[in-house]
């Protein structure tokens, strides 16, 4: 059993089963032995289901976000966000099965189709930080096109994927189709990677756990979907709208206590305008609302775990505190949001994921400085930008290295638009009409006409 703690306070709450090898193997087999059926279930009836998926984690949305903030320490209006989330994605997929065709190709004596078959059973790993919308993303689609599902919540962070499980069931999805596994990474997560029967895994989390999973997967050519970590530029030029950037800046990287592999968490400014950036930022950083995350107006909780703090707190400790906001100081595991000033691209804290509410700012000369600086890192997952001129915003859009961009906002993920790494920010993209395609193989038949 593996104690579930409740990171706003540090204290167990429940405890949740950690399964073994053994029962990892029978979950996998039951998916398997469930697979047949449901890849023939018709598509309209396939939709059906999913819809009323939908429907019922519609009808349990309080109580997901609850579980939520009471397990990963998320503020009650994100952790709705979170379930309606979930909801939304089974609503866009569950289009899919009826719109899933192939092509016919014009072919001399006979009839050419392509059909887009489902791969079999489908592992998700899932990490602490979004656990259920990144669950979502995985099963939904991977459902969608007539896979069943393995899911391994994080062992911080079980309780939703848990509950989900059990709505799927009350859905009327059959048995075996969709599963929660939960268990530890090292024994459950490597499992879907060497189990034969899993013909994909859909990861998300550390770089350096992505890169173990990509090589273990070789052994079986195994297809792998991967979210990883980030290191996103804001970059703000001095015509921009300075009051709008510096307002939305914190919530850019501060959100979820930065657990966010998204957060804008390095700052570029110009340097004609980055003494009056920093002025306009700090009041919003210091009026960022960090509280019991299940008041209404919190917008930030406690990191995850006690181990994490630990971490955060070393990219601070020894670097240069441009200001910082302020954190409950008892019990569970907070953290101020914190400015650093960056004084070369060679510190720790401008380099690594810090994963936590920490902003690093760097000053750069003009364009070609910014966009060089952006990409000076292996990671490529998000990152803003801000400026009135649309020429600069086009060609900077297309210069930064990025899965994901967006000009003057944060725009969060939207889950009818991919959403992926470049470099070692993933493999793959997620959501939008094409992720469907990557939970299948394209089969080509060819029919003879005959004389
Ligand atoms: P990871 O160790 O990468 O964990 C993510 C998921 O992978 C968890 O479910 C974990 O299981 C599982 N896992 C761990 N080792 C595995 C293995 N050998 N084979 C298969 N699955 C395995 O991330 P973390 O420890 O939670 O966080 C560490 C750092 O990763 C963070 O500080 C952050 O920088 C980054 N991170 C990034 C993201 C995103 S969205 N890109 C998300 C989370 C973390 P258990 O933990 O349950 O054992």
């Amino acid at each position: 059993m593996t104690d579930v703690i409740n990171p706003a306070t540090g204290e167990v709450f429940t405890t949740v089963p950690s399964l073994d090898l053994a029962a990892t193997d029978a979950a996998i087999e039951t998916a398997q032995r469930a697979f047949p059926a449901w890849r023939a279930v018709a598509p309209g009836d396939r939709a059906r289901l999913l819809r009323r998926f939908a429907a019922v984690v519609d009808q349990h949305l309080e109580e997901l976000a609850e579980l939520e903030v009471r397990n990963a320490g998320h503020t009650i209006g994100n952790a709705r966000w979170e379930a309606g989330n979930v909801r939304d994605v089974l609503d866009y997929y569950a289009g899919a099965p009826e719109r899933l065709s192939g092509r016919q190709i014009p072919v001399a004596g006979g009839l050419d189709v392509t059909f887009h078959e489902p791969l079999g059973v489908v592992g998700i790993i899932v990490p602490w930080n979004f656990p259920m919308p990144i669950a979502g993303w995985g099963f939904a689609p991977a459902l969608a096109a007539g896979n069943t599902v393995v899911l391994k919540p994080a062992e911080l962070t079980p309780l939703t994927a848990i509950r989900l499980g059990e709505l799927a069931l009350a859905a009327e999805l059959p048995e075996g189709v969709f599963t929660i596994v939960p268990g530890k990474g090292s024994v459950v997560g490597q499992r879907f990677v060497t189990h034969p029967a899993v013909r994909k895994v859909c990861f998300t989390g550390s770089t350096e756990v992505g890169k173990s999973i990509m090589a273990g997967a070789a052994d079986q050519v195994k297809r792998v979907t991967l979210e990883l970590g980030g290191k996103s530029a804001n970059i703000v030029f001095a015509d921009a709208d300075l009051e709008r950037a510096a307002a939305s800046a914190p919530g850019s990287v501060f959100d979820n206590a930065g657990q966010d592999c998204c957060a804008r968490s390095r700052l570029l400014v110009q340097e004609s305008v980055y003494d009056k950036f920093l002025a306009l930022l700090e009041p919003a950083v210091r009026a960022f609302r960090v509280t019991d995350p299940a008041q209404a107006d919190a917008e930030m909780g406690p990191l995850i775990s006690a181990a994490h703090k630990k971490t955060v707190t070393s990219y601070v400790e020894g670097s240069d505190v441009a200001f910082r906001g302020s954190a409950p100081e008892s019990g569970g595991w907070w953290f101020p949001p914190t400015v650093l000033l960056a004084h070369s691209t060679e510190d720790r804290h401008w380099r690594e994921e810090v994963f936590g509410p920490v902003l690093s700012v760097l000053p750069f000369k003009d364009e070609e400085d910014a966009v060089r600086l952006a990409n000076d890192t292996e990671y490529g997952l998000s990152g803003s930008l801000w400026t009135r001129d649309l020429g600069r915003a086009l060609r900077v859009s297309r210069a930064v290295e990025t899965g994901a961009l967006s000009v003057n906002s944060h725009s969060s993920v939207r889950y009818w638009t991919p959403f992926g790494g470049m470099k070692q920010s993933g493999l793959g993209r997620e959501l939008g009409p094409d992720a469907l395609l990557s939970f299948t193989d394209v089969k080509n038949v060819f029919l003879a006409m005959g004389d």
